[in-house]
């Protein structure tokens, strides 16, 4: 009898509504990346077939979580769905207080304009785009003090997110303890590939940062799949549960930003947990200046509900190896092809490395900005730059930062694609990577303000 490979894991549900795809042609395609000067974030959606722009907001939520939508309490001032909300945080990451706001955004905003005076330094596991534009904006220096792994797309450290101890250390012998407003800890780190910090490493950076009494601000936005790669990779959380590895991921630190529209399976929606009374207070009172009252921070009932009923189901094993198992299996096969990707594979993205893809390209010809592209024009499928477009400029000097990060992310929603569209996407970066050698770059020809990744334009070279 044949021996077959029995699967470990398939997806935990079955499909009960679909959302029609339309294809294009390559002809309508080289039209719409024109009009949208190179950038995939101008494209409309119509124009897309497999989104991989982002895993923001893009998830399926489930019967489950769309039967509490009409359970929504529309009331402007303390909504039940805000404390079936507030009973959930507590429950699964343990904080005291919660502060609902209408994405992760909102949260930064309220933690950076509160705890940051100008001229002090933040440091964290690498930048984000909006944390760090937050911090600056209250009068801040972001400084990193990630682990030089994480800037080596080849290099297969587990932990990559992880802080390096004496970077931080150097810092606060550096600036003294007393100007650095906070520490921000992501996990996992987007910008580095999805990677995840250790738990040794997580109680390591709260007991330094308590001896200098320096807050620990953690960004909890795919913390359920950190607690996973914990469970996976760590000694001594083998047989523990993803809700008993976050609890403990949380308890090393101080307050939590959090955007609901990654892990909790929601659409939109975000809150900041506190466990200090006085930061609670205060963010109270900012809440209703920037979001709305603190019972809804911006947004209605229905979606307090989604996201309070998304935390349960995000954290069960099952739906973390499916997810996680999704975005592995499309690494696995690039890594067969032999097409350079970020390595370990992440938790929510494949991030394909541009500079491998093209070395003819220097970084002032966008190579990730032009892979995308490529990546569209081919087959319709929508990516994200995570290279030197998304890294900005330095607000002192006004230079481009040149990071040694030049990526494209192929991000996965979660519940949203399935196997065939995952093979499908395999086979159009392959078409892509055959053709990479006659590709030329491409020019800026609008640079917005802030955040520039969003709204900039291109045109070919
Ligand atoms: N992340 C993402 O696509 C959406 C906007 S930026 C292209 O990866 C972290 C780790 C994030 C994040 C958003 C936010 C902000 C904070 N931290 O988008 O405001 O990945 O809900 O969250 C995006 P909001």
């Amino acid at each position: 009898m044949k021996q077959i490979q029995r699967r470990s894991w398939a997806e935990p549900f079955k499909i009960k509504s679909v959302e029609p795809l339309r294809m294009t042609t390559r002809e309508e395609r080289e039209q719409t990346i024109k009009e949208a000067g190179y950038n995939t974030f101008l494209l409309r959606s119509r124009d897309v077939y497999i989104d991989l722009l982002t895993d923001s907001g893009t998830n399926a939520m489930s019967d489950f979580q769309w039967a509490g939508m009409m359970l929504g309490d529309e009331a402007y001032a303390g909504s039940e769905n805000y404390y079936n909300l507030e009973k959930a945080v507590q429950e699964f990451y343990g904080y005291k207080h919660l502060v609902p706001t209408h994405q992760g955004r909102g949260a930064e905003n309220l933690i950076s304009q509160i705890l940051i005076k100008k001229g002090d330094y933040v440091p964290g596991n690498m930048y984000f785009t909006t944390t760090r534009l937050h911090q600056e904006l209250a009068g801040g220096n972001f400084v990193d003090v990630i682990i030089d792994e994480a800037h080596d797309p080849q290099n297969t450290f587990p932990f990559k997110g992880n802080v390096d101890l004496q970077k931080y250390e150097n810092l606060i012998k550096k600036v003294g303890a007393e100007k650095i407003a906070y520490i921000t800890i992501g996990a996992t780190v987007n910008m580095a590939g999805g990677q995840p910090i250790s738990m040794e490493n997580l109680r390591a950076v709260f007991q330094l940062s308590q001896k200098n009494k320096i807050k620990v601000v953690f960004d909890a936005t795919r913390a359920m799949e950190n607690a996973f790669f914990i469970k996976k990779r760590e000694k001594g959380y083998e047989n523990k549960t993803i809700k008993e590895i976050l609890l403990e991921m949380c308890s090393y630190s101080d307050a939590a930003t959090m955007s609901g529209k990654k892990d909790l399976l929601v659409n939109i929606g975000g809150f900041l947990a506190i466990n200090d009374d006085a930061i609670f207070e205060e963010a109270r009172n900012m809440v209703v200046i920037y979001e709305g009252l603190h019972t809804y921070g911006g947004l209605a009932g229905r979606d307090m509900e989604a996201m309070a009923r998304g935390i349960q189901e995000a954290c069960q094993l099952d739906h973390l190896q499916a997810r996680i198992g999704q975005v592995e299996y499309v690494g696995n096969r690039l890594l067969e092809l032999g097409i350079p990707i970020v390595t370990p594979i992440g938790g929510h993205a494949i991030f394909l490395d541009a500079k491998k893809f093209y070395p003819q390209l220097e970084q002032l010809k966008f190579p990730a900005q032009t892979l995308a592209a490529e990546l569209y024009l081919d087959s319709g499928i929508r990516a994200m730059e995570r290279g030197i477009v998304s890294a900005g400029r330095n607000k002192e000097t006004g230079d481009h930062y040149y990071p040694k990060l030049e990526l494209v992310r192929l991000t996965f929603p979660r519940r949203v694609y399935t196997q065939a569209h995952c093979d499908v996407t395999v086979e159009s970066v392959y078409e892509v990577w055959q053709n990479r050698e006659s590709v030329k770059g491409l020019k800026m020809i609008y640079e917005p303000k802030y955040l520039r990744f969003f709204q900039a334009r291109f045109e070919k070279l």
